[in-house]
């Protein structure tokens, strides 16, 4: 990450890089885990970094936050009643599953510090936190996954990218646990990064899901902060739907969007099957 006379700029490498120009740096931390910074853009609002990777900003978190969470609720056999949120200690995946209305949400964050800049400068979202029905936890997701015996009728994995913290949730074992943890017929969704600068982080979290899931599927949106803008997720369980049970809607997420977004170029379904071998 640079910030030079007011750019902040996410490397994606030594040649290449996505800057915003800002008003005012609102926060740096430096924790146990990671770094933390807010900064004011002139494009997008307020944007959150953690280790100098655009996590979201106020103009277009919609778009992540929708997708992470909306394209499972409408693929899964039975309608999602509780969730189990790895990561997303911003608070905006539990947003959207309290206006799905489950009942029941837990929210395992590692860094206690995510929440607290949340809190004060993602207030909306982080509100999320304070509903009766979502519980937040202070700790490993690999841990509590391994321990927990509660069980979850969706799992969002929200991470960051597989450098770092988030490393180990790209893997079969954690999968595998995740895996005891879900309802008969649950279905566990996570970020798979962008096809095109990271296809590694697709093809570990899709050959990682395939070792322990009958069925595993890829989609994309556009997410115009993010590395290329092309994002993909990709969910995973032992019974999803093929074509949508309910519906939802949002500000990206439509019925169209619920079946399109699974319709992949050519050069994504070539990092898939290259996962698959
Ligand atoms: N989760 C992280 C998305 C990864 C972004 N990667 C990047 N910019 N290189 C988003 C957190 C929002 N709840």
């Amino acid at each position: 990450m640079d910030i030079i006379e007011n750019w902040f700029s996410e490397r994606y490498s030594d040649y290449l890089q996505l800057s915003f120009r800002v008003r005012d740096q609102l926060i740096s931390v430096k924790t146990d885990y990671q770094r933390i910074d807010v900064f004011d853009t002139y494009s997008f609002g307020r944007l959150l970094s953690i280790d100098g990777t655009v996590q979201l900003t106020d103009q277009d978190e919609y778009i992540y936050h929708e997708m992470i969470t909306e394209v499972p609720y409408v693929y899964a056999k039975r309608k999602p009643q509780s969730a189990l949120v790895i990561g997303g200690g911003d608070g905006g995946a539990a947003l959207r599953l309290l206006k799905l209305g489950l009942k029941r949400i837990v929210n395992v964050e590692i860094d206690s510090q995510v929440v607290e800049v949340s809190r004060r400068f993602f207030p909306n979202l982080a509100s999320s936190f304070d509903d009766p029905a979502c519980h937040l936890v202070i700790g490993d997701g690999i841990k509590f996954v391994s321990e927990t015996d509660e069980k979850f009728d969706l799992i969002v994995v929200d991470s960051t990218d597989p450098e770092g913290p988030a490393e180990g949730l790209f893997s079969a074992n954690f999968y595998r646990s995740v895996k005891r943890v879900l309802s008969d017929g649950g279905i566990v969704v996570v970020q798979s990064g962008s096809p095109f600068y990271q296809p590694r982080a697709l093809e570990l979290a899709s050959s990682g899901l395939r070792e322990v899931f009958s069925n595993v599927k890829t989609y994309t949106a556009f997410i115009p902060t993010y590395p290329s803008g092309l994002w993909s997720f990709t969910m995973a369980g032992d019974e999803i739907m093929d074509a949508p049970l309910r519906s939802a809607q949002g500000r990206y997420f439509n019925s169209e969007v619920a079946r399109g977004a699974f319709m992949l170029p050519e050069f994504v379904k070539q990092v898939i099957h290259k996962a698959e071998r």
